[in-house]
């Protein structure tokens, strides 16, 4: 059954970064780059070895020089340049693609890899270089303060209320490239139904929470997603 649509919140995850070449964090070996996640991202993980966490989180900055946002990420931002309605990409990953395909109404719930947290100061600020030497904070001048701009496990996602809010409010919720395994992103899609939208998945395979939905397409993100922001702007419906 096709409905009008005028509110959109879209959840991304790992997978949407896939074809750009941006490791997924549950590949086949069940590592992420080499590690287990509870070995680097954890506040315990950076109390126990924070070398290992600082190098872990310098090379996928770097690493971010070195990648381009693929045809999902730029998808996305056509929708969000051309949308009247409301809408709202709140993406896991930390990378910066969407932001570099130039989406606007975007929220990083779990952080980013360009921003530095100063633990003596509490100042949020955009970071590009290395931490693990330990570079002078530029708000309070204290040097080996900066940690990743991270949510960790065990940490309280970014803008938990806005993105709440947007859940209540939205005809649509669309879930592109996420294994659904962790909370409280994973939960979003009951909410959501919860409060009467419609819900659509878009992954390389079935997530934890494919069930929770009314439609699952299985693909990937990078054919998926454009064929669909072609059906919603020409149609306005899902
Ligand atoms: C919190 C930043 C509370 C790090 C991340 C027991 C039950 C339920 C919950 C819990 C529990 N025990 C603990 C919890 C809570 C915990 C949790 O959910 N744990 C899980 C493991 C059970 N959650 C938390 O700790 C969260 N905080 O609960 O706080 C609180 C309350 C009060 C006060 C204080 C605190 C915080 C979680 C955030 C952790 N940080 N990321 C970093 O990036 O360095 S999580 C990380 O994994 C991602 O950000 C993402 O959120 C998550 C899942 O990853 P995905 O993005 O889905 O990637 P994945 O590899 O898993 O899957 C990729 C998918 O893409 C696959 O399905 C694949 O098929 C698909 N794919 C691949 N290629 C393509 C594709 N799809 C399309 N196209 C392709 N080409």
């Amino acid at each position: 059954m096709l409905q009008t649509i005028n509110n959109i919140v879209i959840l991304t995850g790992a997978g949407v970064s896939a074809e750009s070449g941006v490791a997924t964090f549950r590949g086949p070996d069940g590592l992420w780059e080499g590690h287990r996640v509870e070995d680097v991202a954890t506040p315990e993980a950076f109390v126990r070895d924070p070398a290992l966490v600082q190098k872990f989180y310098d090379e996928r900055r770097a690493k971010l020089k070195t990648v381009e946002p693929n045809a999902a990420h730029q998808a996305l931002a056509r929708l969000d340049r051309t949308w009247a309605g409301e809408l709202l990409l709140v993406t896991q990953n930390v990378d910066d693609l969407h932001d570099r395909a130039g989406s606007q109404r975007l929220l990083h719930m779990h952080g980013e890899l360009n921003s530095a947290w100063c633990r003596a100061c509490d100042a949020h600020f955009a970071f590009e270089g290395e931490m693990a030497s330990g570079p002078v904070c530029p708000h309070c001048h204290v040097p080996g303060c900066l940690r990743p701009d991270i949510v960790w496990f065990g940490e309280m996602p970014y803008q938990m209320e806005r993105i709440e809010a947007a859940l209540a409010r939205c005809d649509l919720f669309v879930s592109i490239g996420t294994s659904g395994a962790v909370y409280p992103a994973a939960g979003f899609v009951q909410t959501a139904r919860y409060h009467g939208a419609r819900t659509l998945e878009m992954n390389l395979d079935p997530s934890e929470g494919s069930f929770h939905f009314h439609e699952s397409r299985m693909g990937k993100a990078g054919e998926l997603v454009p064929d669909w922001v072609d059906q919603v702007l020409s149609h306005g419906l899902c």
